[in-house]
């Protein structure tokens, strides 16, 4: 098995599982991720996916190997790399937990998750021009977006890895914590947002998700439509009531 799968209540741990090649993104890992995730996607029990690798790598990246002998054709073909979008239709809210190397795919897996919590030992990088090539799962989008031209351009052009402070300061990760903590820090923030609506989390990334792909102007216009639809749902009415009558929420998760 290339990933492992733990239930943690409303949450779903996901372990990248190919030590022997520091957990490098094969096209036999990618299909069995993205189809745990789907299923999980479907899963009205689950609000929160932490996706995560071994103490010493989170991914070093597109499987080498797999790659080097093939042609452009073979390339174009297979559309290789383009199974990825189906990680980006999921609409569960995800984490990536990163300790130790988050190089080239596995920076650019770490990047499609909806927020990065990094160990203090973690380093990202693309060195993918190092190989003769450059990022071909999102990075240039991504992380430009994230990061801006200026650190894109110095990463990309370099290869040169980043550290877990760097990449907070710099914008691509949401916190750093001590390495012993990582996960324990990971799961209790995905507890949390597993507790609240689920509809109301799910229209919340789209919100987000939304500012990178349209016009201020269109995405306040869309931001207020879903806003509106929420107040279609019993959870918004739980909320507010719970509020008001100064007791916890109780979400039904539908
Ligand atoms: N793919 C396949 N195998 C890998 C990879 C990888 N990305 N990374 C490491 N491995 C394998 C090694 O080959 C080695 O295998 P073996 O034991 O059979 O020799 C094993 O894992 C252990 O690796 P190392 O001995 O190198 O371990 P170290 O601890 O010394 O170093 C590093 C760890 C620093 C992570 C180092 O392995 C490394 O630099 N790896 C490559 C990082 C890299 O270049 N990543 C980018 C890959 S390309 C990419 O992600 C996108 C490509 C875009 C192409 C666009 C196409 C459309």
């Amino acid at each position: 098995m290339n990933v492992l799968m733990e239930r943690h209540d409303r949450v779903v741990l996901i372990k990248l599982n190919r030590p022997e090649a520091k957990n490098a993104l094969s096209s036999a890992m990618m299909k069995e991720l993205i189809g745990h995730l789907a299923a999980v996607d479907q899963d009205l029990g689950v609000g929160c996916v932490v996706i995560t690798g071994t103490r010493e790598f989170f991914a070093a990246g597109a499987d080498i190997k797999e790659m080097s002998g093939k042609s452009y054709l073979d390339m174009l073909n297979e559309d290789y790399f383009a199974g990825w979008e189906g990680f980006t239709r999921l609409r569960t809210p995800t984490i990536a937990a990163v300790t130790g190397y988050a190089y080239g795919g596995g920076c650019e897996l770490a990047m499609m998750c909806d927020m990065i919590f990094a160990a203090d030992t973690a380093t990202f990088a693309q060195p993918e021009i190092k190989l003769g090539v450059i990022p071909g799962m999102g990075a240039t989008q991504r992380l430009t977006g994230l990061i801006g031209k200026a650190k894109t351009m110095d990463l990309v052009l370099t290869g040169r890895p980043m550290t877990a402070q760097e990449a907070e300061q710099a914008g691509l990760v949401s916190r750093v914590y001590p390495a012993a903590n990582l996960l324990d820090e990971v799961l209790a923030v995905a507890a949390q947002i597993a507790s609240f609506s689920r509809t109301a989390t799910r229209a919340a990334r789209q919100a987000v998700e939304q500012s990178l792909e349209v016009g201020l102007h269109e995405g306040v216009r869309q931001e207020r439509r879903l806003f509106h639809g929420l107040f279609a749902t019993p959870d918004q009415q739980e909320g507010m009531q719970a509020f008001l009558r100064k007791r916890q929420p109780m979400f039904n998760q539908r």
